[in-house]
């Protein structure tokens, strides 16, 4: 079993989505400021929008889609958790069989690569920060637009994707690659793939099932009728 996630399994949660009405700062875009580019032209500006999403992301706590996903994992021998978010609240849920394609809002590294990955969920951020050993510019340790993705994440991601029977879409609207090839490989390869999504998307013309419902609606209920399917099988295969 293989899930990938975006913005919206946290909507509930209070995160603001991407690409909804409440993603916007000061008429920015993410894809404005996101960016290698907006970091080296300004730096305080990126930051204070990354310490704006962390002031809001704080006090978010993980909902019942990623509950549900924490249960689901400890049940399947093989499964993968794909999330493009930031927000940390899948890893907070309990998730361990976790790929973080985008990286982690609360981690920081080096900018001149001295020290990686290090955890800081301070609300009193210098801005913009520092490395604490060489002093040079730190940056949020996620992947801007035009970065390339980590490799091993990438790897797993496609690996999952690959060889998963069953792959459940949540909350993304399938537009930043390559995150969205990852439905169109797992469809290639045979899987049966669900959209949980209350929206239409690019792939809900694809995907075998469609589930007009918002995540923490959805994925419990998804979960519950599955179990039950799984020991009606059962009991049908115990009686022969
Ligand atoms: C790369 C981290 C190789 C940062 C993020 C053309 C020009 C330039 C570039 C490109 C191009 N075409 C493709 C590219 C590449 C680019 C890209 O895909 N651009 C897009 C915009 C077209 N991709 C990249 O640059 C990637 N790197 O390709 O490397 C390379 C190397 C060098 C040079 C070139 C290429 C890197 C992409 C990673 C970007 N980083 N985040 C940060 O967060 O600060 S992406 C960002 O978008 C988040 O991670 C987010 O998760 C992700 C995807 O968005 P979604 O999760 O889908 O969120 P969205 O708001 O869009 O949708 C929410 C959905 O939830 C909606 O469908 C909604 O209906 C639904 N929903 C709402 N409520 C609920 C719900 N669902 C369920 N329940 C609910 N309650
Ligand atoms: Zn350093």
């Amino acid at each position: 079993m293989a899930v990938l996630t975006g913005a919206g399994v946290s909507a509930e949660s209070g995160v603001p989505t991407f690409r909804g009405e409440d993603g916007l700062w000061r008429n920015y875009r993410a894809e404005d400021l996101a960016t290698p580019y907006a970091f080296r032209r300004d730096p305080e500006l990126v930051w204070e929008w990354y310490n704006w999403r962390r002031g809001l992301i704080g006090p978010c706590k993980p909902n019942a889609a990623h509950h549900t996903l924490v249960e689901m994992e400890s049940r399947f021998e093989d499964f993968t958790l794909i999330t493009q978010n930031v927000d940390g609240l899948h890893r907070l849920a309990g998730s361990r069989n976790l790929v973080e394609l985008h990286g982690n809002i609360w981690r920081m590294r080096c900018t001149q690569g001295c020290r990686s990955g290090w955890e800081d969920r301070s609300d009193t951020l210098e801005i913009p920060p520092h490395c604490p050993d060489c002093g040079a510019l730190a940056r949020p340790d996620v992947v801007w637009f035009g970065e390339s993705l980590p490799a091993r994440a990438l790897e797993e991601a496609f690996a999952a994707a690959g060889h998963c029977q069953v792959m459940l879409v949540v909350g993304t609207s399938a537009v930043v690659q390559p995150a969205a090839s990852l439905p169109l490989v797992a469809l290639q390869r045979g899987a049966y793939v669900v959209e949980v999504n209350p929206h239409p998307t690019q792939l809900s013309e694809v995907v075998d099932e469609v589930v007009r419902e918002p995540a923490a609606v959805a994925l419990p209920r998804w979960w519950q009728d599955w179990l039950a399917e799984g020991n009606r099988q059962a009991g049908l295969a115990k009686r022969g």
